[in-house]
């Protein structure tokens, strides 16, 4: 007779909603709301090769980016889900042009707005490789029984009350935090449920892994190259030449580097002055749990947590790491 063993993710809620006597549960609700979408797009993206959702929605999104057929249905099922229980009430998405929001559940309006990257990535499902989704919350600012306006979206990184991401790969993992500390839960498909298998998840303070798509190094800023030649520095005394590892797979590339100690960068270039990766629904949620893992995230200035968003779908440069990796780069932007 087969014991209930581990921890799933819902008891895991609900034991750190116990911590706190003020919580009232609906955050607990969001994150399972999360949980519920994640292994319907876990299911489908297992499914792709079989089933008529790989390849482009033939239309582009509001990035100018071709829109796959798994990127629009990983926005609506997250859409549905994050509006069926009542706690949100609006959600910004890459894949929306502005927020959408969402009608009061029971009359109680929602007191949280989630902002979504639903499928990072999605272009490498074709070719089998990791994909992600990557999550923000936050509490709304704007009166609660008045309209959600887009000042509920724009708040600093520091502001966010809980961010995670799901990962699609040999396993698929949902990993957030609260603000007390990232945990890792392992989906077993055949019971549908996420089990904790990586608790309380710390980067190492030391990492031999850049992440880095050198193919722009001409366009880099010189701080980086600096850097770069000094990740394949020969000095076996401090364990370099480091190792260059770069799936091209935002949330592929932060969960190794989470776990092995490492650093991920994306400089700003003449193509894109503000590098590629977008602040509020992927360098935020990601900073977010890189320093609650005891790492350091930054734009090569200031902290990413503090920058004040300015619109939705703005860029920012990114540097995600380990901590003696990230005092390296900022040694090197320096100079
Ligand atoms: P590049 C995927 O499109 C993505 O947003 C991230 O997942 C990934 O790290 C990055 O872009 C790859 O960008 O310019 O190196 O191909």
């Amino acid at each position: 007779m087969e014991c209930l063993a581990g921890t799933t993710l819902g008891e895991f809620i609900i034991r750190q909603q116990a911590a706190y006597p003020h919580a009232t549960g609906e955050l607990s609700t969001l994150l399972s709301s999360l949980q519920r979408a994640a292994r319907v797009v876990n299911r489908e993206i297992n499914r792709a090769g079989i089933s008529d959702v790989l390849g482009s929605m033939d239309q582009l999104n509001v990035q100018g980016e071709e829109q796959q057929k798994l990127d629009w249905f990983a926005n609506e099922r997250f859409k549905e889900a994050l509006a069926a229980r009542g706690e949100v009430c609006g959600l910004a998405s890459e894949e929306e042009d502005g927020f959408v929001t969402f009608s009061p559940v029971n009359k109680r309006p929602g007191k949280y707005v989630v902002l979504i990257d639903p499928l990072d990535g999605s272009s490498n499902i074709d070719v089998n490789i990791s994909v992600g989704t990557i999550f923000s919350i936050y509490r709304r600012v704007s009166p609660i029984d008045g309209p959600v306006v887009l000042a509920d979206f724009l708040q600093p990184g520091s502001e966010q009350v809980a961010a995670g991401y799901i990962i699609y790969g040999s396993s698929t993992m949902l990993v957030y935090s609260t603000g007390q500390g990232v945990n890792g839960f392992t989906l077993d498909p055949s019971l549908g449920s996420f089990f904790l298998s990586h608790p309380n998840m710390r980067i190492p303070q030391q990492g031999r892994i850049y992440s880095i798509n050198e193919g722009n190094y001409v366009d880099f800023p010189p701080g980086v190259k600096r850097f770069i030649k000094e990740c394949q520095r020969d000095c076996p005394a401090e364990n370099r030449p480091y190792t260059s590892r770069y799936i091209g797979s935002l949330v592929a590339d932060f969960h190794r580097n989470l776990i092995k100690g490492g650093i991920y960068l994306y400089p700003p270039g003449t193509q894109l002055p503000d590098g590629k990766l977008r602040l509020l629904y992927e360098a935020n949620p990601l900073a977010f749990l890189m320093e609650q893992a005891g790492g350091m995230a930054t734009n090569g200035d200031v902290r990413l947590l503090t920058l004040q968003p300015e619109s939705l779908h703005q860029r920012t440069p990114c540097y995600l790491g380990s901590r003696q990796l990230m005092l390296l780069l900022s040694a090197c932007l320096c100079h």
